[in-house]
């Protein structure tokens, strides 16, 4: 097993699907729904994730793949403890529709179920978001840090309203709008699940969550949020479940734990 051979060869491959965001991103695009009209899938989310499986295969035959648009809507996902690469290809499809430049490739490695390797890449932004297991996390190769926020009441907190219309978790998403609205400094969204870890991890924003969220927009965020000193954990404050589609990431523990008590809790069918 060589770490580094993998991470040189993934990054590659991350630039270049970079390079093809970049250059959609402006032109007009084949649109596909999935799961519900506000679920999309575009023509260049399938080719990053052939361009990603199709390099990596190559090079490490016996390699597995958790990819989004490989995934079929509501087939179980398979991790194993073979080396696993978790693919969205294009995270923030709805933000690179509309041409909004938050929308990003991600992509982590886990070995034996560990994450060991991560990347999250905005190519039209140009911020490339990179973690190694134990090594710290960067942005366009200078080392990020969370902020290391404690308090609730000093904190931007970041909620996706994500890409289920179901009436039951949107009522989830609004109660927590409004538990914590008057609670917080602030509440954001970027479109883009991977990008609203990296704020966390940048400490741009010192809390996030999301439920609904599948293990391909979460599991590089993981790694490069614990990486800068932060924490992920289930939104209930337990350990975080890659598979759970729930997820909960803070600059400090004291946050995460202050948020946790608060939260309307939403339990979606697992990955
Ligand atoms: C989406 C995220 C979005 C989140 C959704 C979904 P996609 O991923 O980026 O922010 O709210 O749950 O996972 O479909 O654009 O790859």
């Amino acid at each position: 097993m060589n770490l580094d051979e993998y991470y040189d060869v993934a990054f590659d491959l991350v630039k270049q699907a970079g390079d093809i965001i970049r250059d959609r991103i402006n032109r007009p695009k084949d649109i596909m729904i999935k799961s519900c009209e506000v679920d999309l899938v575009t023509e260049s989310d399938q080719q990053v994730e052939k361009l990603f499986m199709d390099g990596i295969t190559a090079k490490f035959p016996d390699h597995r793949f958790i990819g989004e648009e490989t995934t079929s809507s509501g087939e179980k996902v398979q991790l194993t403890n073979s080396p696993t690469w978790v693919i969205d290809p294009i995270d923030g499809t709805m933000n690179f529709v509309h041409a909004l430049p938050h929308t990003c490739i991600s992509v982590a490695l886990l070995i034996e179920k560990i994450t060991e390797i991560a990347f999250i890449y905005n190519p039209v932004l140009e911020q490339l978001f990179t973690a190694r297991r134990g090594q710290g996390a960067f942005m366009n190769g200078k080392p990020i840090k969370v902020s290391g926020e404690k308090e609730l009441k000093k904190a931007l907190l970041m909620q996706e309203m994500g890409t289920s219309r179901d009436p039951e978790k949107m009522k989830i998403v609004f109660e927590n709008f409004q538990i914590f609205t008057s609670k917080v400094h602030g509440m954001r969204a970027l479109g883009s699940a991977a990008l609203n870890m990296c704020m966390v991890a940048l400490g741009g924003a010192d809390a996030n969550f999301e439920f609904g969220i599948h293990i391909w927009d979460i599991a590089a965020g993981d790694l490069i949020v614990r990486e800068a000193g932060g924490v992920c954990l289930d939104p209930a404050g337990g350990k975080l479940d890659l598979l759970s589609r729930r997820v909960l990431c803070a600059s400090s523990i004291e946050l995460a734990k202050e948020i946790s008590v608060l939260i309307s809790q939403y339990y979606p069918e697992r990955d």
